[in-house]
Formats: structure tokens, sequence, C-alpha cells
């Protein structure tokens, strides 16, 4: 499903839990144009009625799905310097900037991300990625673009086979493919020169939350001494794993594993959405702001949401 700026909140809150909206980057942007949206269509002069909306819907979407933080900070940064708002009017057009600004710069983020990723890769090198992450193929489209001979290697992603957005948005790209399956990772990873994958979450201690798989992945590369990258923008590092806040992993329904009618009775199938990668199986974290060790996602955290707060300010 392609992603509709005019969509009712409720119904993108939907379309993110049943996973037609995916990608830790995409539910952000949908969810500030939800909020945007929201602001747009509220009708009546009542500001205590209008917050009321807001932060109902701030909730909804909040809890659509729970581990990306992308969209908590995507909603958060609408709703940025409110509070002081004296005016139905002057709220509004508030939440109406802030979510073109969150917009805007978190798509431009994605296009610098690929830029500075691509300098990490060189002609005839072979690529690994899992699942299918619109920052981490920004960097391999952007190599291919430039006219460096790369192929990628990706991952099938069971449950979702996100692996075949994948391939096909690369071959669309005119960038050689080869699909794998999630157990043939250790045995590919011999003959790969690095791995690009993106990111829900990155915590203060600079672990990734990013799809099932990945910490396997990871363990791979570094067996094989393959760096290993992880692409993220920077509203995907959590101020509140800051505070001590754990993320929480989102388990989702054993259907999307298996037929229920297949198995025996008394099996329970499990279904974890997500897993996290320690940060000394992480070579550097690639966002916008610069290419830093994954140590460094401390100092990121107090930066963009210490003393000030991700996208503020007023240029675009
Ligand atoms: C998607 C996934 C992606 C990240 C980053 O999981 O794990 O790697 O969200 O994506 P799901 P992007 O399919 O369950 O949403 O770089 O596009 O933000």
């Amino acid at each position: 499903m392609r992603r509709d700026p005019d969509m009712e909140l409720i119904e993108v809150a939907d379309s993110i839990r049943s996973m037609e909206i995916r990608g830790a980057g995409l539910i952000a942007r949908s969810a500030a144009e939800a909020m945007r949206h929201t602001a747009q269509e509220f009708k009546g002069e009542d500001i205590a009625a209008f917050r009321q909306v807001l932060e109902e819907g701030k909730k909804t979407l909040v809890a659509s799905r729970p581990t990306a933080i992308s969209l908590w900070n995507a909603v958060q940064a609408t709703l940025r310097g409110t509070q002081d708002a004296g005016s139905v009017e002057e709220l509004r057009s508030l939440v109406v900037a802030n979510a073109d600004r969150f917009v805007k710069r978190s798509s431009r983020a994605v296009e610098t991300i690929g830029e500075f990723g691509a300098k990490r890769l060189k002609d005839g090198m072979k690529v690994m990625t899992h699942c299918n992450s619109k920052a981490a193929l920004s960097v391999l489209k952007t190599a291919h673009a430039n006219g460096m001979d790369i192929e990628v290697y990706a991952t099938e992603s069971r449950p979702w086979r996100q692996g075949l957005l994948t391939v096909k948005d690369l071959s669309a790209a005119g960038v050689p493919c080869t699909l794998i399956i999630d157990s043939a990772v250790r045995w590919a990873m011999k003959d790969m020169d690095a791995v690009f994958v993106g990111a829900d979450t990155i915590c203060s201690n600079g672990a990734v939350i990013n799809k099932i798989g990945t910490s396997q992945v990871a363990m791979a590369a570094h067996d094989s001494r393959v760096p290993f990258m992880v692409c993220a923008e920077t509203y995907k590092f959590s101020p509140r794993t800051l505070s001590g806040e754990m993320v929480e992993i989102e388990e989702r329904d054993a259907s999307e594993v298996v037929d229920p009618s297949l198995l025996p009775a008394g099996v329970r199938v499990r279904n974890p959405v997500f897993d996290a990668t320690p940060p000394e199986y992480i070579d550097s974290l690639i966002t916008e702001a610069g290419v830093i060790p994954p140590y460094a996602a401390y100092e990121v955290i107090v930066r963009e949401f210490g003393q000030g707060s991700i996208f503020e300010g007023t240029e675009d």
C-alpha cells in the first residue's frame, strides 16, 4: 500500500499494525502525516478539546507498533513547542509545520545516508542486506547509480518475506541481486565484503534493534571479519533508553509463521519480530549526521533530545 497523506489517523494506525505500512522510517513519516491530517480536520475553537484529540491520536499511533522509536519520535516532533499555543489556529499551524518539517527532513536524511554509505563501497563488492530497509537500500542504490559494480545478497526474512520487496526494488534500479533463505546467511557470508542493514531503534549503549535475525547476520559477519554497517536516521535513536527504559520487542501472531492446523496439539509457536544486536558486532552507524561508531549513540541522543530536539528549528 502507498501511504496517503490524507488518510484518517485511525486508518493509518490500523495500516501500521497490519504492516501494510511498514519499515521504521515510513511508519514515522506516515504517523507525522496522520497527526497533521488530524490537526487540519479539527473543527471548533476549544483548544483543550483539540489538545485532547491530538493526545489521543498520539496514543493510538504509538500503540500501533511498539518497537520502533521512530514512531514515537515522529509523533513527539509534531507536538514540539505546542504547549504555549494560545488558540486552535496557532496550535494547528504548529502541528502542520512540525509534521511537514519532519517528513521533509526524514526523506532527505535517507538520501544523505545513501551518499555517506556509498563511500564505504568499492567496485566488485558483494554486499548482504537483511529484511527491507529504505535507508540501507538508499546506500546500495546510490552506489549503483554512481557507477559502482556491486552485487547484493538479500535474505528472505521470514515470516513476512520482506526480502522479496528488497530484490524487487534493487532489481528495478538495475542492481544485480541474489535471494537466499535466512538459514543460508553463514554459508554466504564467507563471500561477502560488507553487510548493510537498517534499524528500528538505536539504544543509548549503541545496541541496534532491527528485524529478527539481524543479530545472527551480525554474528556471522563478525565471525567472517566482514564489516557490519547499520543505516539509521537520527530519529531512530531512543531517548527513552537513556532514561533506563528497555525496548519492547514486538511478538506477532503465530499464524504468520505456520498454519495452526498443521501443528500437533500442545505445540506453541513464538513469533518475535525484532532482535537486538550488541554494539561489539557493529562497525559503523551511518546517519545523516555522519558515520559514527555505535558507542557514539549516547552523544547523538544527548545532542538531539537532551538540550534541543530532533528536527527542531525553522529552516527547511
Ligand atoms: C522492517 C525492518 C527494517 C527497519 C528499517 O521491519 O526491520 O530494517 O524498519 O527500515 P518490518 P527503514 O517489516 O517489520 O516493519 O530503513 O525503511 O526505516
